[in-house]
């Protein structure tokens, strides 16, 4: 079989696509390309990175590939859980992570350094209060549980995983002890400083 092409620049959301292959155990080759190259356009119509080529089959969106690959090595247990409710609880964390808690991360580097310099404003008090609500939501929907899913780790992990890192790097606050254990539990997985040192970097 031929290998994964984890298409992506270094820094960017790509780190959370070989974090992923790391853990599934799959062989894959870094393929580095700029955020809006005419590489990038050419296997996603936004320009946007990580794309995921898998033969013949191209997929873009972080989370879409994260699942793509949880569902194809389902063996390897990082999947949804069992039966639609399973799915529709996967797709709920995954919704959530992009939409909601990774929002306002994305707004305050946007404003930081992809937006052009004159539409750029100080977002930052606002991307921290929105971040940290963010936080305490996914405090209350962790609860008890070690991991998204319950007790196993899943793809859902790597996403809020790669973000918390993120968030880190970003000196966002994290006002949540169960959260930082969290993170803490998710950031030491072998598999992601795998993926580090091959060209994953959040
Ligand atoms: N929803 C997409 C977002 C992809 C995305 O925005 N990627 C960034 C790099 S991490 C990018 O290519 N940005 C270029 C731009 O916004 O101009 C995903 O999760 O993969």
């Amino acid at each position: 079989m031929a290998p994964y092409k984890a298409v992506g620049s270094k820094g960017s959301r790509v780190s959370r696509v070989l974090w992923m292959l790391e853990e599934l155990g799959q062989p894959y080759e870094f393929v580095p390309v700029k955020l809006r190259s005419p590489e990038a356009y050419a296997l996603n119509p936004s320009g946007k990175v990580p794309i995921l080529i898998d033969g013949d089959v191209t997929i873009t969106d972080s989370a879409a590939i994260c699942v793509y690959l949880a569902d194809k090595h389902a063996d390897k247990g990082m999947g949804a859980n069992p039966g639609l409710a399973g799915r529709a609880e996967m797709d709920s964390w995954m919704h959530f992570a992009q939409s909601e808690f990774e929002a306002p991360l994305w707004n305050k580097l946007r404003h930081r350094f992809l937006l052009p310099q004159e539409l750029r404003v100080d977002v930052g008090p606002a991307a921290a209060y929105d971040f940290g609500n963010e936080v305490k939501a996914l405090e209350r929907r962790l609860g008890d549980k070690a991991f998204a899913l319950g007790a196993r780790f899943s793809a859902v992990d790597v996403m809020l995983g790669d973000m918390g890192s993120w968030a880190r790097a970003g000196k966002f606050r994290i006002e949540s002890d169960g959260v930082n254990a969290y993170l803490d539990r998710v950031l030491a997985r072998p598999a992601r400083a795998r993926a580090q040192a091959n060209g994953g970097s959040f």
